[in-house]
């Protein structure tokens, strides 16, 4: 490994269900250990704490929560991972995350529109450390439902990720790289790839920002 010079980079990969993003964040972590440019997997819902293993059986429909409940229990679940992020990017590891705050308040404000406002959603989620980048994997919800897997746990509904769909691009603040993820995973590794070694650059003598 070569010494790592100024911080790491925090790439978040978005979408829908299903649009490949843990396959994406693997491969791109695999790609940048390759280039002997340290970097880590970070995966959100985190199933493994405690408040994780609750959110599993939630998403599995093994337990009901309040939607508020279980809103706030995604965002503990990054609180809870906060300071190990900041201090890996302060040691120069890149970190490439698998969904985010913006997951968090897209799904929980999609099946919510009327009791809560967005703005509900998205304060639990101040003060979080930013992103440096966001890519947002686009994939049309008729492709989405065709993929692997679909059906299984709450939310994998076509209607339900149109909905997610559009709280999305709500949330998007122009910052966003959009990515077609309808085509081969290694041409998307690929493309990725090429966006994600330029934030890697750019990011390192940037302070980390604050959501
Ligand atoms: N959630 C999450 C909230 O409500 N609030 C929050 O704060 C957070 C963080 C679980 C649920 O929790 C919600 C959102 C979710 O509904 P999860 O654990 O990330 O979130 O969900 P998973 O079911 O693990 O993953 P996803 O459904 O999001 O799928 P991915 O990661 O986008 O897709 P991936 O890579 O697993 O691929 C899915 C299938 O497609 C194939 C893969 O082989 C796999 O079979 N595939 C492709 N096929 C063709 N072409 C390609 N390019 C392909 N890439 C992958
Ligand atoms: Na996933």
């Amino acid at each position: 490994m070569t010494t790592p010079v100024g911080r790491g980079a925090f790439i978040v990969l978005e979408g829908c269900d299903r649009a490949g993003k843990s396959t994406q964040c693997r491969l791109l972590v695999e790609k940048l250990k390759d280039s002997n440019i340290p970097a880590e997997l970070v995966v959100f819902p985190d199933r493994s704490t405690p408040i994780g293993q609750v959110i599993s059986e939630y998403l599995k429909k093994e337990v009901q929560l309040p939607d508020q409940a279980i809103h706030l229990l995604f965002t503990a679940n990054r609180w809870e991972r906060a300071e190990e992020i900041k201090s890996k990017l302060e040691k120069g590891c890149t970190l490439i995350v698998d969904r985010y705050s913006y997951s968090g308040v897209a799904y929980s404000s999609a099946k919510e529109k009327k009791t809560s406002s967005f703005q509900w959603y998205k304060n639990p989620e101040e003060g979080l450390p930013k992103p440096d980048a966001v890519f947002y994997l686009n994939l049309e919800p008729e492709i989405i439902a065709e993929r692997k897997g679909f059906g299984g746990e709450r939310y994998e509904s076509a209607q339900f990720q149109k909905d997610v769909a559009e709280c999305f691009k709500k949330l998007n603040d122009g910052s966003w790289k959009i990515v077609d993820a309808d085509k081969l995973i290694e041409d998307l590794t690929t493309e990725l790839y090429s966006y994600v070694t330029e934030i890697v650059r750019l990011s390192k003598d940037k302070p980390l920002g604050v959501m």
